[in-house]
């Protein structure tokens, strides 16, 4: 899979996909991340890409020119499955949004910033927008972010233990049960006997009832849907 993000700020992007698993994906071939500054589609030498808005109102809105110019340089080598922009306006990103983007070929991720970007690009360009919860980040790069890790994990092949994903916190609209590692008893707590029981049925059956527990304690509108 390739991904693709225009950005005006690429450093904010250098550190999430170079450790753990997103640096593994891209090791092992199965993923490519490209930052890609939207300055160098500025329209003067002063590196311009945003400008007042229409109507008036404080806050500047990222120029549709340099937008459409990085957009079709881009696309001149690669088709791309979906264009994304990063926006507290879009649908709100969840599991099932990152297993449907985790099939895709080709993405290309636009990070807004200041008041957003001129809504004819959204218009001729965008075909999702997501947002990644209801709260306002300074820039759309941290979202795009979770939102490549997110996908870049379910990619076969990128999980050592390909079946760890599929029992993760809402793949199947449940939260993970609680896990224990060693020591067996730590500062008086012990864990659960029934995981030393070494009976595989039982501790499925514990994990499960545990997983199905702690979702109507803490998430009872995703056991609903
Ligand atoms: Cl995608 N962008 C910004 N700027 N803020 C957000 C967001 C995105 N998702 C939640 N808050």
């Amino acid at each position: 899979m390739q991904i693709d993000i225009i950005t005006v700020a690429p450093e904010l992007l250098d550190s999430p996909f170079s450790h753990s698993i997103m640096k593994r994906a891209q090791d092992k071939g199965l993923l490519s991340v490209r930052c890609h500054n939207l300055r160098e589609w500025a329209i003067n030498k002063h590196g311009q890409v945003d400008d007042y808005q229409y109507g008036g109102g404080a806050g500047m809105v990222m120029m549709s020119e340099p937008l459409s110019n990085a957009i079709e340089h881009l696309q001149q080598t690669t088709t791309y499955d979906d264009i994304i922009y990063m926006t507290p306006d879009g649908e709100t990103f969840n599991q099932g949004m990152a297993n449907y983007l985790s099939m895709k070929g080709n993405l290309l991720i636009i990070c807004g910033h200041y008041k957003g970007i001129d809504q004819r690009i959204r218009d001729l360009y965008v075909t999702k927008e997501i947002s990644i919860g209801d709260y306002v980040l300074s820039g759309g790069e941290l979202a795009a972010a979770v939102v490549v890790d997110a996908i870049g994990r379910l990619i076969p092949g990128v999980l050592n233990d390909e079946t760890s994903a599929l029992l993760d916190s809402f793949q199947d609209n449940l939260l993970a049960p609680p896990v224990y590692t060693r020591p067996a008893e730590f500062k008086g707590l012990k864990i659960p006997d029934i995981l030393l029981s070494g009976d595989p049925v039982k501790i499925e059956d514990w994990r499960s009832e545990q997983s199905l527990q702690r979702t109507k304690e803490r998430r009872p509108d995703i056991l609903r849907d």
